[in-house]
């Protein structure tokens, strides 16, 4: 059975937003287009309260894109964006939300850790439930789009890899936030040298 994880697709990754994606938007009907092809579809929030630590705005003295150490683990700031019940945490209008096998999972509740993966938050403390959800219906093909290439895609593909998913991007339906601009390359390759397999949409 196959898996869909929609990653983000939230007002402030997209065209407008506090942490717009470099044409984040072209990817909304690459994915609506797929849908219809998974058994079941998980779409995840990146759902922070406002005091959250991964916000430049709640360090002293810090900027956008400084790397600070949280706890003994190298945290990139960045701008508030995705503050629960807040426009920007809403979903995008145009993407599909399908009633049917659709599930919802929230990360970057704590405000103390960011969360990048859509199963555990960067100090593996805690869980989504996403692994339990997709065990519990049978999945063992899990496919990743969404944003951002280069930090939530990315962090959940490395975990469905550990967790012995055969696991796959959907290359064309995934951007990244590029501070380095070759980001989504180096993703991407980083995460076939793991055993993800990079797919496009038209092979689905
Ligand atoms: C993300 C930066 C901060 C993402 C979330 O969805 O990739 N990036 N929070
Ligand atoms: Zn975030």
């Amino acid at each position: 059975m196959k898996a869909l994880i929609i990653v983000d697709i939230q007002n402030d990754f997209l065209k407008g937003g506090s942490l717009a994606v470099p044409d984040g938007n072209a990817i909304i009907p690459v994915i609506n287009k797929i849908l219809p092809v998974f058994d079941i579809l998980i779409y995840t929030k990146d759902w922070h309260p406002a005091n959250h630590k991964s916000f430049a705005s709640n360090h002293k003295e810090k900027n956008v894109y400084d790397v600070v150490d949280l706890k003994g683990i190298s945290q990139v700031l960045w701008p508030d964006h995705c503050i629960q019940n807040t426009f920007g945490a809403e979903f995008h209008k145009d993407l599909i939300i399908s009633g049917k096998n659709t599930y919802y999972i929230f990360k970057g509740t704590d405000p103390n850790v960011d969360s990048y993966s859509a199963f555990f938050d960067n100090k593996k403390i805690h869980d989504t439930g996403l692994n339990k959800l997709l065990k519990e219906k049978n999945i063992d093909e899990v496919y990743i789009c969404g944003l951002s290439t280069d930090y939530c895609v990315k962090y959940t593909a490395i975990d469905a890899i550990e967790l012995n998913y055969n696991t796959y991007i959907v290359a064309d339906a995934t951007k990244a936030v590029n501070i380095n601009p070759d980001d989504y390359e180096k993703s991407l390759e980083e995460l076939k040298n793991i055993g993800v397999k990079i797919i496009f949409s038209k092979n689905l």
